[in-house]
């Protein structure tokens, strides 16, 4: 497979593939280095990506775009209500208390999970990235951002899974982008004392800050912190609330109660941002944005930097929460990387560098980093590759604790991954059990973790417990895991005994071996494996029969819209041909075809004409191909007998040249 790394955006995501031995951007079919994260619902099939963006404004209401923020995420969740502001489809509570949206989607109302979005947007990218490399795509890594929860990583890999990828590691994007760092940058990196970089990453709706230290071949987030709710939307709605209520005096109208012109707005509003952070002043235009009144005005980069002044004041928290988790300050940073669209924003560059007291550096591309970390990741993943060895471990942002019924042990929990620790990470406990018993996994702090977040990750029963006879309980060994994609696991579980093994007697050091006496052994009594337990885990995933029920409903809806693609592709193609065909006949055709033949064809040519504007406008693949084919019948013939002539007189030139 070929190495495949995803940077999810909430506005756009950029792909990313290992090959040719670098790591190449991968472009979508309009051949853009970013693809549109939004999904739109037609009568007949799905746009997704630029084709969704191309027709936004006229769907809105079936078009759904935010896609990161909701997967995994449930409907009565609190950040949900700050969310739902900026979508322009529905969302209701789906039966399992998460999120879907109700679009009209072939002619129908119908309804669709987070997580079937999500994974419907992955497949398509998939799809970008198959017809560009025409690799074989069936692995991903794939970044989050750094607050999402178990639940919500968990969301993020069936979602790959729905879309036919094996999810390698889900990475949190700062990582990866640190990664990239720490790759692409080894050469000025220290073999020693490791450099201490703060990564600050703002894009369409968060703000993330890791603190790394980094060497050659090496790198520890030693902190993260994050703003869940901020970033370059932000900007854009500050903005487009100003005009809105600028035009309400103005124009006397309130575009706020039109959903199509405030979204209008909003777009214009996204536009003026980006001038703005290369001018200090600009204009917004919008024609006929409602009831015909085309609207225009103007705003100094001073006026949107008061306006987003509430957020200006927030930046520094998550930044110091990060130094202090990292147990650092501002001057033990060597140097403050930062990516992310909205670090674009003069007035950002200005506060971010105010806080850290210190020039910023843009060593990373700002868009592409997290997507080139992405795939280097997936392609250390792959048994086949071989990539420049790169160890890296993550902060692990929320405490976890594992529980049980106590029995004889003093305590019924434990807190095994705190807040702080670094990840991939293992601990070994010991319980001492009469039988079968179940354990299960919680955060340790809701203050750590997004409002209304539930405390439990997962539930798990060991199985095939069985005491030594005699005795009352058992000691069983269970592996517990924050595995590489942050996932809270048990990865191994066993029963131990005492037995008495042999065990060869060493020589002592410095003592004289006879190399001829026969090995001395020594009984002792030792913990040995006895059983291998059954570990049973109930985790937020979708199960085995859910996620394949989904699977095979998204494999339908992707036949469907090839179907339609075709058959649009078919229409186009005999549409092409018939004025191909007609022109010809007028031209290189003229001495080919008897003055019969020409009336027939040019008939059959207007009456296939007229069909396409009426009967056949929206006919099926199989007629659009049937009428091709009976136009070629004949066409084919004429188009033969000019081919031949024109051989001939290439042969001809090509004698008297010889000659
Ligand atoms: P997120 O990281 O929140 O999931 P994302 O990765 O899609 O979102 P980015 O691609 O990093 O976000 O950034 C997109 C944001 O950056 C948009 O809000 C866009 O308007 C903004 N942006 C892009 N260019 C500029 C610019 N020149 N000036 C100001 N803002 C810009
Ligand atoms: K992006
Ligand atoms: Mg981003």
């Amino acid at each position: 497979s070929t190495p495949f790394g995803v940077d999810l955006g909430n506005n756009n995501t950029v792909i990313a593939c290992a090959r040719n031995r670098g790591i190449d951007i991968i472009v979508n079919e309009v051949s853009n280095r970013s693809t549109p994260s939004l999904i739109g619902f037609g009568s007949r099939n799905r746009f997704i990506g630029e084709t969704g963006k191309n027709q936004q404004t006229s769907n809105l209401k079936n078009t759904v775009d935010n896609l990161k923020r909701i997967l995994g995420l449930n409907f009565k969740d609190p950040d949900f209500e700050i969310e739902q502001k900026y979508f322009s489809a529905p969302l209701v509570e789906n039966k399992d208390g998460g999120i879907s949206a109700k679009i009209r989607f072939l002619g129908e109302e119908q309804e669709f999970t987070s997580t079937q979005l999500a994974a419907m947007y992955i497949n398509k990218i998939k799809d970008i990235t198959y017809k560009e490399t025409k690799g074989n795509i069936t692995d991903i890594c794939l970044s989050v951002p750094v607050w999402y929860t178990e639940k919500q990583r968990r969301a993020a890999a069936d979602a790959c899974r729905i879309a036919g990828l094996n999810p390698v590691r889900i990475v949190n994007e700062v990582t990866a982008a640190a990664v990239g760092y720490g790759v692409f940058k080894a050469g000025d990196l220290p073999e020693e004392k490791p450099k201490t970089v703060a990564f600050v990453d703002i894009g369409h709706s968060s703000l993330q800050v890791s603190i790394a230290a980094v060497k050659k071949g090496e790198l520890k987030i030693l902190g993260s912190a994050y703003d869940k709710h901020f970033g370059g939307r932000d900007f854009d709605y500050a903005i487009a609330n100003h005009f809105a209520d600028e035009f309400i005096g103005k124009y006397k109208i309130n575009v706020r109660e039109n959903p199509k012109a405030f979204y209008r707005l909003l777009a214009a509003a996204e536009k003026l941002k980006k001038v703005l952070s290369a001018n200090t002043q600009a204009p917004i235009n919008v024609e006929s944005i409602m009831n015909d009144i085309d609207v225009s005005s103007s705003l100094t980069r001073a006026d949107l930097e008061e306006f987003v002044q509430p957020l200006l004041e927030r930046v520094h928290i998550p930044i110091e929460t990060a130094l202090k988790d990292a147990g650092l300050s501002n001057s033990d940073i060597d140097s403050i990387e930062v990516i992310g669209g909205c670090t674009r924003v003069p007035a950002l560059k200005a506060k971010l560098s105010e806080i850290f007291g210190k020039q910023l550096s843009f060593t990373l591309n700002q868009d592409e980093a997290i997507s080139r970390g992405n795939a280097f990741i997936c392609a250390m993943h792959s048994p086949t590759l071989r990539v420049r060895p790169f160890k890296f471990e993550d902060f692990n942002p929320y405490s976890v604790s594992y529980f049980w019924d106590k029995e004889e042990e003093d305590e019924d929990h434990l807190e095994v991954f705190p807040r702080g620790g670094l990840f991939p990470s293992t601990k070994i406990i010991t319980l001492y059990r009469k039988g079968d018993f179940e354990v299960e996994a919680k955060y340790t702090n809701r203050e750590e973790l997004p409002k209304g977040t539930e405390s439990t990750l997962v539930k798990w029963v060991i199985k095939g417990v069985v005491p030594n006879e005699g005795e009352s309980s058992i000691p069983v060994k269970l592996k517990l895991r924050n595995d590489p994609s942050g996932f809270y696991t048990i990865e191994s579980a066993h029963t131990v005994e005492e037995k008495l093994v042999k065990e060869l007697v060493e020589p002592k050091e410095g003592e004289e071996v006879d190399e001829d006496a026969e090995p001395e052994y020594r009984e002792v009594k030792k913990l040995v494996k006895k059983d291998d337990l059954t570990i049973i885990a109930q985790t937020s995933a979708l199960t085995d029969e859910s996620r394949e029920k989904l699977t095979e409903k998204e494999n339908s809806l992707v036949m469907e819209d090839k179907l339609v693609a075709d058959t649009e592709d078919r229409k186009n193609a005999l549409e092409e041909y018939i004025y191909e065909l007609r022109g010809k006949l007028d031209e290189q055709y003229k001495d080919f075809a008897s003055d019969e033949e020409k009336s027939k064809l040019s008939d059959m040519l207007m009456k296939t004409e007229d069909w396409l504007y009426e009967d056949g406008f929206d006919s099926t693949k199989a007629k659009y191909i049937a009428k091709y084919e009976e136009l070629a019948s004949i066409g084919n013939i004429i188009r033969g007998r000019y081919l031949a002539k024109e051989e001939e007189k290439k042969q001809a030139l090509r004698q008297k040249q010889e000659a």
